[in-house]
């Protein structure tokens, strides 16, 4: 066997469709199911009612100008805000470029920069970094008000008469996103996923996933800034009908407590509705009252996770305090998850199933899913998704590799990306020239066709599940004025899968006035949250390099488990 096909027949994949019309093609058949409901606020959109609100604000943004490939970029935490503007966006044929909200001033500067967004939507708690940022857009719109902004609320009271009853979209060539990833080397870059891309993903994911197959509810405390929550928790809500009820970020008791209040959505979504009346100024003029009979029967049955999460559902004595018991389904994917972890979540959770997705933001994301009637082969990932075939090489030689021996994950199939924006020479790395996409990733297949993820070779670390890229911590240490060289390793850590660790040579030795802790200081200054140096920083006189100048990482690593052995 020379490479593992998906064990599924293969699916139709629509290729005259935008992302927005299949996605929002069913909103009609749905009416006033609920759609979005802030879990904190109660805040809640019907799918009749995003589907208005969707053509309003696309309607707004054309009036103001916005034409399609044009792109606008949205920093803000998980809101029922969040999809309308994603999908007004991209119904005009716009491109989004999604940003963590807990980006400083330069990161976010240099995405928009690099992405040449010329719109920008941003929450509340993103309004100082965004004072502070060089890069100017033409329009600055705003989830809330603040000065300087044209406000949400201004958006949705157009009266939706620009919104466009066609817009020529090539499926297969037009970006409809541009979520950023570093890959296998170097500094983020701007991913180009198609419509079709993501189209595709959604079709092939639909045989496996228990998420499209019946009416429940998801709780969606992933980003959709990351294509996991956009993709995969996001658009696959709504598009089959399911109601996703988001949170703003991880906060234990709001988690816990969410997942106990809409345990029955029947009743809490009512609950919403009456909520809404006192929401803000803008919804109310906007959101109707969803009368018992509107509302199907759907409670938070699905959780999608990434590890440190199902750690915390695990070992948190909190979760005892909260009747969890609606939970059917738990998901978990973006970073290693063990079979004996995964195991305990099953007889702690008493969950039906829990299973494992494996994807890359290069996939749109999904390339292999545990399908959940064959709920075995816990420390697995499952099986290619239809339309995918995967293979796995011998790095060095590239020959490739039989059942059960470990070497490098390659993908062919629709979801793979059109490539790297304006960055030829790394999609050309990226993407062989027969069109496998190579992960960067090394893992196995067992003779029933079953992947298994091992090891990394790439760059790449995962702080919980999220990307930090060693390229970009190395180039803004060498930035200080006190380094003259650095490296970045992942160090494992128990809580967040991984955490970064700098290695760094002084100018001068430092003349003994620079210390570990300000350059900590320096780094915290000037990087999201998650790309702190967690692990720690080492001063050393020599960082191990190969001929050609590439930092020899695997060396550090196996120093650095050596030290600790000791
Ligand atoms: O680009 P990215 O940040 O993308 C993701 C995607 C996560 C997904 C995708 C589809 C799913 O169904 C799902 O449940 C989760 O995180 O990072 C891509 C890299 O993350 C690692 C691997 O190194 C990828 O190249 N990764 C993703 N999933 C797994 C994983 C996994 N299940 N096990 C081990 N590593």
């Amino acid at each position: 066997m020379t490479s593992v096909r998906s064990p599924y027949p293969d699916v139709h994949i629509p290729d005259n469709v935008s992302f927005f019309e299949y996605v929002t093609g069913n909103f009609k058949n749905f009416g006033n199911k609920p759609a979005m409901t802030d879990g904190i606020t109660g805040a809640s959109y019907t799918f009749h009612q995003l589907d208005d609100a969707i053509k309003r604000v696309a309607s707004a943004l054309v009036k103001r100008g916005l034409k399609k490939g044009e792109v606008v970029a949205i920093i803000s935490p998980n809101c029922i805000e969040w999809p309308v503007l994603f999908f007004a966006v991209i119904s005009v044929g716009g491109i989004i470029t999604t940003c963590n909200h807990g980006y400083k001033e330069t990161e976010l500067s240099s995405q928009l920069s690099n992405a040449g967004a010329v719109y920008l939507v941003a929450a509340k708690s993103s309004v100082r970094t965004v004072s502070k940022m060089r890069y100017k857009v033409r329009e600055r719109f705003i989830i809330g008000d603040a000065d300087g902004y044209t406000s949400y609320s201004e958006l949705i009271r157009d009266d939706g008469s620009r919104f466009p009853s066609f817009v020529k979209i090539n499926s297969k060539t037009d970006i409809c996103v541009l979520p950023y990833s570093s890959g296998t080397t170097g500094v983020s870059k701007g991913v180009m996923i198609s419509h079709y891309n993501l189209v595709a993903n959604l079709e092939q994911t639909r045989p496996v996933r228990i998420r499209n197959r019946k009416n429940n509810c998801s709780l969606a405390v992933l980003p959709f800034y990351h294509i996991y929550g956009m993709v995969v928790i996001m658009s696959s809500c709504l598009r089959y009908g399911n109601h996703c009820v988001t949170l703003p970020g991880f906060e234990p008791k709001s988690f816990l407590r969410t997942i106990e209040k809409y345990k029955d959505s029947l009743l809490s979504t009512v609950v919403a509705s009456m909520e809404n009346i006192h929401i803000c100024s803008a919804r109310k003029s906007y959101v109707r009252n969803i009368s018992v009979r509107d509302v199907s029967p759907s409670k938070v049955a699905r959780l999608s996770l990434v590890p440190p999460l199902a750690l915390f559902l695990l070992k948190s004595p909190l979760v005892d305090k909260y009747d969890l018991s609606s939970l059917e389904d738990a998901g978990s994917g973006a970073a290693p998850l063990g079979d004996e972890v995964m195991q305990q979540f099953l007889r702690k959770m008493k969950v039906k199933r829990f299973v494992q997705g494996y994807g890359m933001t290069e996939a749109s994301p999904t390339i292999t899913l545990v399908s959940p009637d064959e709920n075995h082969n816990l420390g697995s990932v499952g099986r290619p998704v239809p339309n995918t075939q995967c293979k796995f090489i011998d790095p060095d030689s590239g020959k490739v590799l039989p059942p059960n021996v470990p070497g490098e994950i390659l993908v062919k199939g629709p979801q793979v990306m059109l490539g790297y924006l304006n960055r030829p020479k790394a999609t050309a790395e990226t993407i062989d020239k027969d069109g496998w996409l190579h992960t960067g990733d090394v893992g196995y297949y067992d003779e029933n066709g079953i992947c298994y993820i091992v090891d990394r070779i790439k760059e790449l670390i995962k702080y919980k599940g999220y990307q930090v890229a060693p390229a970009e911590l190395e180039s803004l240490l060498k930035s200080h004025p006190d380094i003259s060289d650095a490296a970045i390793i992942g160090i494992p850590d128990e809580r967040a899968g991984e955490i970064p660790r700098a290695y760094i040579i002084l100018k001068d030795s430092g003349n003994g006035k620079i210390t570990t802790e300000k350059i900590q200081e320096y780094v915290t200054s000037k990087v999201a949250p998650h790309k702190r140096l967690r692990g720690g920083i080492a001063i050393v006189t020599e960082i191990p390099k190969s001929a050609s100048g590439k930092i020899l990482r695997r060396l550090i690593r196996d120093q650095y488990k050596k030290s600790i052995a000791k």
